[in-house]
């Protein structure tokens, strides 16, 4: 392949990329989110979780413009001005921490009305607010606090999208299941205890913040405050912020990671979900899928749905006849816009770029395009493609399809390795690896196949049809 021409591809579309609409990076480059709750509500856990950063980790920076004449800088009451970013961890998202203000505490709260204000004014979006969580912990004596009450009535929150966020749920849970146990040995002393213990213990939890908690809160909010209620557990499991030990042989190891399934990590994902549904700015809810690294599926999700955008224009709206990715330029014209923005939407670590040297890429775009099971479908045979009759058209749509596919596995199973050994950075070796694992893997294969016999001539044009084909060849295991 032309070294060069490859070259030309990828600074092309790493300059005029079209994944943040209107240029969101340069208009936008971090997602700003306000983290509001009393001391020990859960803030730092939760950003830890969701931005899978170290709970002591932020960089505490940012400009000092702001109304705190009243007060000596550096007290707890102006915390909520710093921007906490997270260089190497997390260069999506800047933090503002309400910091230490306890229950009814007047002062703490009047200075994050000031500062939500004064962010009310800002006329760019980089300076905006693009959201706020309200942290309230299930534990202690749990009625709705004053400055919750000031908080959702009194302030003006702009058009800021607001998520209350019930957090400790899982005490509910640990009380219940503490009361049924104790039940059961009263009522059938000395026998074991009932397997289905904890599902009911999670079904009464659920009850209980349904009825009281949830209810007590929304009778605050009135029915159209706009405001979202969600309940997240996130019990201490020992091994601090990425669930990661630092070991004195090898560095660190891999402890203890929330998949998407595990019941812990849906709260959480649930709540990463709310507030995307809460964001109107396609460069927003982009940035906010690249942002949050908790919830695999939704950049999985997002991913497809901007590939099948780059397909469509590709295939489908394409000038008559059909396809002018002919010529094997499109095609790989179509790799590497799909590539950055996949890329993009992952928000992988990678402080040495490495994803987008050309030599990384062409090993990736190599291995995607092994994505036939009948066999390899090479550079060249696509390039060699210029005339396409109804027949090959949906041979190339399927590799079309593959190569979507490889380009997401391979990011996904970047992703994991960045969660499951911390502090991973990319290399060339840590792509060669992965890599090789996918061009060999048994998911590879089984992704490869469902394609293949899923798309035929009375269906490649059928564009939900195609993303549904894609779908389904994800969750090959
Ligand atoms: N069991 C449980 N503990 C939590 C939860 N959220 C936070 N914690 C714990 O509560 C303590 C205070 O949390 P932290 O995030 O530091 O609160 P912050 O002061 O609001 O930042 C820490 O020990 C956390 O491990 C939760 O949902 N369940
Ligand atoms: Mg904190």
């Amino acid at each position: 392949m032309d070294e060069k021409f490859y070259n030309e591809i990828v600074d092309k579309y790493e300059e005029n990329t079209s994944f943040y609409p209107s240029n969101i990076l340069n208009e936008c480059p971090k997602f700003r989110i306000l983290v509001v709750g009393q001391t020990g509500s859960g803030k730092s856990t939760l950003c830890s979780k969701v931005f899978h950063v170290g709970k002591e980790d932020g960089k505490v920076g940012g400009p000092v413009d702001f109304g705190i004449s009243k007060h000596k800088r550096g007290t707890e009451f102006h915390q909520v001005w710093k921007e906490i970013t997270f260089p190497g961890q997390n260069e999506e998202i800047i933090l503002h921490d309400s910091g230490g203000f306890e229950a009814g505490d007047v002062n703490g709260l009047e200075e994050i009305r000031k500062f939500i204000k004064s962010r009310l004014t800002k006329t760019t979006l980089a300076e905006r607010l693009h959201c706020i969580w309200y942290c309230i912990p299930l534990t202690g004596h749990r009625h709705i606090q004053s400055a919750e009450k000031t908080f959702f009535n009194d302030f003006d929150l702009g058009d800021i999208p607001v998520v209350a966020v019930f957090t400790h749920f899982d005490v509910l849970e640990n009380e219940q299941e503490f009361k049924l146990m104790k039940q059961h040995q009263r009522q059938h002393p000395g026998t074991v205890l009932p397997q289905d213990l904890q599902a009911r213990a999670h079904a009464y939890a659920v009850q209980e913040y349904d009825e009281i908690h949830r209810r007590n809160l929304q009778d605050i909010l009135g029915p159209h405050s706009g405001v979202e209620i969600q309940r997240v557990a996130m019990p201490d499991d020992g091994y601090g912020a990425g669930g990661l030990l630092p070991t004195a042989q090898s560095g660190m190891i891999a402890a203890h990671v929330d998949t998407d399934e595990s019941p812990n990590a849906q709260g959480v994902n649930n709540l990463i979900r709310t507030t995307l549904e809460m964001l109107t700015r396609e460069g927003l809810r982009r940035l906010w899928v690249s942002a949050q690294q908790q919830s695999a599926d939704l950049k999985r999700k997002e991913s497809i749905v901007i590939a099948m955008q780059h397909f469509k224009r590709v295939t489908i709206t394409s000038s008559l006849p059909l396809i002018p990715f002919l010529g094997g330029g499109v095609f790989r014209s179509s790799f590497h816009e799909i590539f950055s923005d996949v890329s993009r939407q992952y928000g992988l670590i990678d402080p040495w770029h490495v994803l987008r040297d050309t030599a990384t890429r062409k090993r990736i775009f190599g291995a995607c395009l092994k994505l036939s099971a009948g066999g390899r479908i090479g550079v060249k045979a696509i390039l060699a493609v210029n005339i396409l009759g109804p027949l090959t058209a949906p041979i190339i749509t399927a590799s079309l399809l593959k190569m979507i596919v490889g380009i997401i596995m391979i990011h996904e199973e970047l992703f994991w390795k960045q969660r499951e050994q911390n502090g991973l950075r990319l290399t060339e070796d840590v792509i060669e690896d992965t890599c090789r694992r996918f061009a060999e893997g048994r998911r590879r294969q089984r992704a490869a196949a469902h394609i293949d016999g899923s798309i035929g001539i009375e269906n490649y044009r059928k564009e939900q049809y195609c993303r549904d084909v894609v779908t389904t060849a994800l969750e090959a295991k």
